[in-house]
């Protein structure tokens, strides 16, 4: 018993799915209230409770009601689906995390959550290494919402206390979950047709390289950042956190040690503007100063386990493991 009482939003999604369960085992699943817009179709021991984000008294009564102390806020529109409606997209992704802080603030909360990611880059970034504080010119609407949640987040902390905590994710590649509507989710579905002996058409060019790290590395990330003791914060808008960085050839090729026959195409779409804006590849010093992020997985390490994962469930294809 440790005495939180944790709400995720979003829950239903290709982070929540993992982190849920992550939180239930340090945690207990009787510490856990998983919430999305969707019903939950999976059997958690978990408890779930459906909850549209922009609907800030159901928010604040469940808090209420389960005695809330930490709330994980996940829910949001990624990149690619958000272009497609940016007024929508806004409206999640600013007023359900204008509800967040202020129900955390109002209920006073122990700590909050706020994913951030690489999208708050831009072209005028410096796209190798980028660093921690820099120029940020997002220039997709789910980019700008993710910059200016950053700045919400800082002026909370500052101005009323409250301990919310960030990082800038980058493309999260799982076996768990599926991804959900971003410019990066060629990393996570190239996987399931190789793994299924099928061809796969990507929708970035062949040599379009971003920044990526595995679901258990943006998991533990999470959790560490998340129980650093809070004089080790010095970040209080958003973390850079890296993990690895590769193209689609260099992916392609790497699966193609455990699939030899694996075929890939290149037909960029409207995400390829997307990906070209931006970093390559990030430097997360001050994650590693502050509370001493290291990764694991580098890209063998990840395609292996992927491959090993995903076989699990699609052992048809024969593969050399
Ligand atoms: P996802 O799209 O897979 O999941 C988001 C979830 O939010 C979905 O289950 C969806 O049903 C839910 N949702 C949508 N609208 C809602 C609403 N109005 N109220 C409540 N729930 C709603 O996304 P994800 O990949 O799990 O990402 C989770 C968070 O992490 C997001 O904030 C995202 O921006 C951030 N992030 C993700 C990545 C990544 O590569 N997955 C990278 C950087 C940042
Ligand atoms: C997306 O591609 O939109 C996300 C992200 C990097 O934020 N995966």
């Amino acid at each position: 018993m440790t005495g939180e009482s944790i709400l995720v939003t979003g829950a239903n999604g290709q982070i929540g799915t993992v982190l849920c369960e992550a939180l239930s085992k340090k945690y207990g699943a009787d510490a856990i209230l998983a919430t999305d817009i969707r019903e939950n179709t999976a059997t958690a021991a978990y408890t779930f409770e459906k909850l549209d984000i922009t609907d800030k008294a159901r928010l604040e009564a469940l808090v209420v009601q389960y005695q809330i102390t930490q709330i994980y806020h996940l829910a949001a529109i990624l990149s690619a689906k958000g272009e497609q409606n940016p007024m929508f997209t806004w409206n999640i992704n600013m007023n359900g995390l204008f509800n967040v802080l202020e129900v955390a603030r109002a209920q006073q909360l122990r700590r909050v959550f706020f994913p951030s990611s690489i999208a708050v880059f831009g072209d005028q970034s410096p796209p190798v290494d980028t660093p921690q504080d820099t120029i940020l010119n997002p220039s997709t609407i789910y980019g700008i919402s993710k910059r200016s949640g950053e700045l919400w987040c800082d002026y909370y902390h500052h101005n009323f206390q409250l301990d919310v905590r960030s990082l800038r994710y980058p493309g999260i590649i799982s076996y768990q979950s599926l991804a959900g509507g971003g410019t990066t989710d060629y990393a996570v579905d190239i996987f399931h047709y190789a793994v299924q002996g099928k061809a796969y058409e990507c929708f970035l060019s062949s040599d379009t390289r971003l920044p990526m790290i595995y679901m258990p590395d943006a998991i533990r990330a999470t959790l560490e950042l998340m129980e650093a003791p809070k004089e080790q914060i010095q970040v209080r808008s958003s973390y850079n956190l890296a993990g690895m960085s590769f193209t689609p050839a260099e992916l392609s090729n790497e699966i193609r040690q455990f699939i030899p026959k694996f075929e890939v195409s290149y037909k960029p779409d409207f995400r390829q503007k997307i990906a070209d804006s931006w970093s390559d590849s990030i430097d997360d010093t001050p994650a590693r100063r502050d509370w001493n992020w290291q990764p694991e997985f580098d890209l063998s390490a990840m395609t292996a386990d992927m491959i090993r994962q995903l076989h699990k469930r699609y052992p048809q294809t024969q593969i050399s493991i």
